[in-house]
This record gives structure tokens, C-alpha cells and sequence, in this order.
């Protein structure tokens, strides 16, 4: 009785524990395992307890024979029969229970390793999708880098075609003049001098350039020093050393170790902070700084703003601008060509040259000598090496000594090698810059006007020449006259001759 309470408890157990246990979530084989565990120590139970009817089976029988072969035919033995079969039922009905539960077990295990065949396809298929996933999250970060960057593009190209012309008091003053004296050359002094030169199709030219230069109020008697070099050389983080060691409030221009600067830029001496960009038509514009700091290659590889801007003119209240318009420009890298273009058009109006070299670079490659042979030839030339942080004074006078040979080798004539890192005081370099001497060049107005009297000299001169050449002529002719007079007076005497000597001898 007590053992079939037993059995009926564990099967109860089971079938509650089965209902309960249904997967519900991936923990599918955490649950399948407890599910077989618990049915294994459930028929490990049945098979202890079967094993303890059979023997208490044998016992009985055992007992029984015993009881027969004593002849004992009282109701102990037939009780024990009872008992016998009794224990028999049981036993059977044990045994069923095992049956059930090894099926159920074998039954679950099947169910196990398909729901794990199952499972093994789902975290294939759920690590395809998280490939696919992180393959997308890259293209869309990407594309949301590549959309930032147009959005940059567009708001820049848009601030600056919409930038107001910069103008206060002295520069519209500074302007009339100037157009006035253009207009009064290209216009009157042509009149007067259109019938006797060719020179005067130009001087409308000469003039423009002229007001141009006037104009250029960050250039005009100031000494041009300008930053030139292969890309991430460090020219701008140069730039940056020179307005913040005694400002570290001031705008600085973007640095980065991909290619930056995308337009040449000057730096000059102003009483206010000014941001401003210089059209290739000539105007002067002004835009906010959060404009200039925008701008990057990176930014402006889709968008080519040359005919907008020819370069950017910054404006700081920094001692060490005195007198001093410093360029910073493009580093020669991918796009060279244009690059090229863009900077050596500006660098001309430089007085000096700062070559760039990143002391980890090596040398100085091709494309930089050509620029120097091609485009910069005559105008004078100081190597930086640069980035000599963590360098040894050997490590420096090697590289000096690289590009002395670079240098003389390709014929390239230069000033002197100054080394340089970001952490160096300014004053390194600007005892290099201060000592700089720039020969005077007459204004234009002064070629200008050195060209109508080198014309007048001309004129006079061959005035001089021709009134000289009539005074030939009239001398020529005035002896002319005697000899003819002469010639003439003889010929009339001898006819007086021929004639009384005729009338004398007929
Ligand atoms: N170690 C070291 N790194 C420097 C130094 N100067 C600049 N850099 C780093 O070099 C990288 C390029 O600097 P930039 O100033 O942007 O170089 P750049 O010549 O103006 O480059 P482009 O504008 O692309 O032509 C940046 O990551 C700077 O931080 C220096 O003296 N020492
Ligand atoms: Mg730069």
C-alpha cells in the first residue's frame, strides 16, 4: 500500500512537473536537462523500490515453499499467496510505471535534441543576422558621416555666398580713391596716349592691379612670410604656436593628422579679431569664425570653392604680427595639381619662403622639388624641420645634413635649416623672420607713373632725334643750294662764254 502511495506520488510529480516545466523561452535545454534528470532519479526510485518488492517478493515465496513443504495448510499461507500476488501486481505495475517513464524519457530526449538542432539553427541564423546587422550599422554610420559631411558642404558654400562685404570707414574710403585714380587712368591718361603707344592698352591693366594691391590691407607694406610643405608637415600647428603662446584664448586653424588646410590663409595684425576670404574677383568678405572652422579637405572634397575663394585673411591682436603677414597654406598630398595651383598662385606675393619637413618624413620627395624648381624659384628659401620633439640632436643634424644634400643636389638655393617642434618658443622662429630684409618695390602707381615718363623721354628723345635729323637735312639742303647756285651760276656764265665766243667766231 505504502510503496503504490510512493509510485502514485512520483508519477503525480512527474506529470506536475512536466506541465510546469514547458519551455517557454530559450532556456529549452536547461529545462529539457532538468526535465530528464528528474525523470532519471524518478525511475531510479521506481527501480530501488521495484527491487525491494521483488526481494520482498522472494522472501515471501521463499517463505511459502517452506510453509507447503511443512504440509501447512492454514490460512498463513494463503494469506501469504495473497501477499505473493499481491506484491506480483505491484511489482507489474511498477514495472509499467518504468516503461512509461523511459518512454517519456526517450521521448523527451528526442524532443531535446531536436529543440537543440533547432536552437543551433537559430544562433546560426541569429549570428548571419548580427554580421549582417554590424555590416549595416557600418554602411549606415558611413553614410551618416558622408550626410554630416554634405550638410558641412552645403552650410559652408551657403555662409559663403551669402558672407557681406567687409567695409568699414577707411576701406570704402580706401576704395573710391582707389577707383577714382583707376578710372581717371584707364580713362583719360588712355585718351591721351592711345594714338602714340601701345603701352596704353595696359595701363587699365596696371591700374586694376594697383587699386588690387592697395586694397590688400593685410599684405600691403608688410613683410610676407609664407608656411609651405608637404600635408600633416605641422605648418598650421606652426601657425597655431605663433598666436596662442601669448594668447591661449585665440581662434586657432584646424590641425589633424589627415590632410587639413584646404585654403591658403593669412594671418595679419588687426586692432579686433576679424575672420574674413578674399574672392578671386577681388572682394573682401566676412564670415563667422564657426564658417572658417569648418572647412577641411575632407569637407570641401565634393564642393570646389576656388572661384569663391582665393584664400581666407584672418585678423588677430598678436604682437607678434607686427608688420608680419604670415600664409599658411595646403600641404602638398593626393590632389597635388590643384593644390599646387591654388597655393603657388598666392605664394608669390611672399617675400619668404618656410619649406616644412616632418623629421619623420625622412626627405624631401619629388613633388615638393619640382614645386620648388617650377613654381617658387627666386623667391628666398628656409627649410624647418619639424617635429623634433623626442629627437636627438644627432637624429636633427642628420636630417640638416639630408637636405643640404637634397638641396644642392637638384640646385635649389636656400637661406638656412631651423629645427622646430610644437612645444618650441615662437622666438625661434621669429628671429629667423625679423631678420628677413625685403627689398622695397616701387608701388604700382609709381611703375605707373615711371612708365609715362620713361615714354616721355622716349618721345622727346626722338623729337630731339628727328629736330637734330631736320637740322642734317636743312644743312644738307643749304649746301645743296650753294653747290646747285654754284653749279647753276657756272653754267650760266659758261653759256655767257659759249655765246660771245659763237658770236665772235661766225
Ligand atoms: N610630435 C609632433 N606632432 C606634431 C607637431 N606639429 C604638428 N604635429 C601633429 O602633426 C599633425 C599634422 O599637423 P598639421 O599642423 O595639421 O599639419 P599641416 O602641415 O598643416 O597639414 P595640412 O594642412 O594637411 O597640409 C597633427 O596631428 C599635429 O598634432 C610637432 O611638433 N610634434
Ligand atoms: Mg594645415
Amino acid at each position: 500500500m505504502i510503496i503504490a502511495i510512493v509510485v502514485g506520488l512520483i508519477i503525480g510529480a512527474c506529470m506536475v512537473f512536466f506541465i510546469k516545466s514547458k519551455p517557454k523561452d530559450n532556456s529549452v535545454t536547461t529545462t529539457d536537462n532538468q526535465e530528464v534528470s528528474f525523470l532519471k532519479s524518478s525511475i531510479y526510485t521506481l527501480e530501488n523500490e521495484k527491487q525491494k518488492l521483488l526481494k520482498k517478493l522472494a522472501d515471501n515465496e521463499s517463505l511459502l515453499k517452506t510453509i507447503q513443504s511443512s504440509g501447512d495448510t492454514s490460512s498463513n499461507s494463503n494469506d501469504l499467496l495473497k501477499e505473493i500476488n499481491k506484491l506480483k501486481d505491484e511489482i507489474e505495475d511498477m514495472e509499467d510505471s518504468i516503461d512509461d517513464l523511459e518512454a517519456k524519457n526517450k521521448k523527451i530526449r528526442s524532443e531535446k535534441n531536436e529543440i537543440e538542432e533547432n536552437l543551433n539553427n537559430i544562433e546560426k541564423e541569429n549570428r548571419e543576422l548580427l554580421t549582417t546587422k554590424e555590416d549595416l550599422s557600418i554602411k549606415l554610420a558611413t553614410k551618416v558621416r558622408e550626410a554630416e559631411k554634405d550638410n558641412k558642404s552645403l552650410t559652408f558654400v551657403n555662409s559663403i555666398l551669402n558672407a557681406n562685404n567687409a567695409s568699414d570707414k577707411d576701406m570704402e574710403e580706401l576704395d573710391r580713391k582707389t577707383w577714382e585714380i583707376y578710372s581717371f587712368i584707364s580713362n583719360s591718361v588712355y585718351d591721351c596716349l592711345k594714338n602714340h603707344t601701345d603701352e596704353a592698352e595696359n595701363l587699365g591693366y596696371y591700374a586694376w592691379d594697383w587699386r588690387n594691391t592697395e586694397k590688400k590691407t593685410w599684405i600691403k607694406n608688410k613683410k610676407v612670410v609664407a608656411i609651405v610643405g608637404e600635408f600633416s608637415a605641422g605648418k598650421t600647428s606652426i601657425v597655431n604656436r605663433i598666436l596662442s603662446q601669448d594668447d591661449p584664448d585665440a581662434l586657432l586653424l584646424p590641425t589633424s593628422s589627415k590632410e587639413t588646410t584646404a585654403i591658403p590663409t593669412y594671418i595679419s595684425k588687426s586692432k579686433d579679431f576679424n575672420c574674413q576670404f578674399y574672392s578671386p574677383d577681388g572682394d573682401l568678405r566676412t564670415i563667422k569664425k564657426e564658417t572658417f572652422e569648418m572647412v577641411t579637405k575632407s569637407v570641401l572634397d565634393k564642393v570646389n570653392v576656388s572661384h569663391l575663394i582665393k584664400y581666407f585673411v584672418l585678423s588677430y591682436n598678436n604682437k607678434h604680427l607686427d608688420n608680419i603677414s604670415i600664409l599658411d597654406t595646403p600641404g602638398f598630398g593626393s590632389n597635388s595639381d590643384e593644390i599646387i595651383k591654388r597655393t603657388t598662385d598666392v605664394v608669390k606675393e611672399a617675400h619668404a619662403l618656410f619649406w616644412v619637413i616632418d623629421i619623420n618624413a625622412g626627405d624631401l620627395n619629388q613633388t615638393s622639388i619640382k614645386v620648388m624648381k617650377d613654381h617658387l624659384n627666386g623667391v628666398p628659401l628656409y627649410f624647418i624641420i619639424n617635429k623634433t620633439d623626442g629627437k636627438s640632436p644627432d637624429d636633427i643634424e642628420k636630417m640638416k645634413e639630408h637636405i643640404k644634400k637634397t638641396a644642392f643636389d637638384n640646385d635649389i638655393q636656400f637661406k638656412d635649416i631651423i629645427s622646430f617642434h610644437k612645444d618650441e618658443k615662437v622666438e625661434v622662429l621669429m628671429k629667423y623672420i625679423n631678420e628677413i630684409q625685403i627689398e622695397e618695390q616701387p608701388p604700382l602707381m609709381r611703375y605707373i607713373l615711371d612708365e609715362l615718363n620713361s615714354w616721355i623721354k622716349k618721345k622727346e628723345k626722338e623729337k630731339n632725334d628727328l629736330r637734330k635729323e631736320r637740322k642734317e637735312i636743312d644743312d644738307t639742303i643749304d649746301i645743296r643750294d650753294d653747290n646747285f647756285n654754284f653749279i647753276k651760276n657756272e653754267i650760266s656764265s659758261s653759256a655767257d662764254t659759249i655765246e660771245r665766243l659763237v658770236k665772235i667766231n661766225f
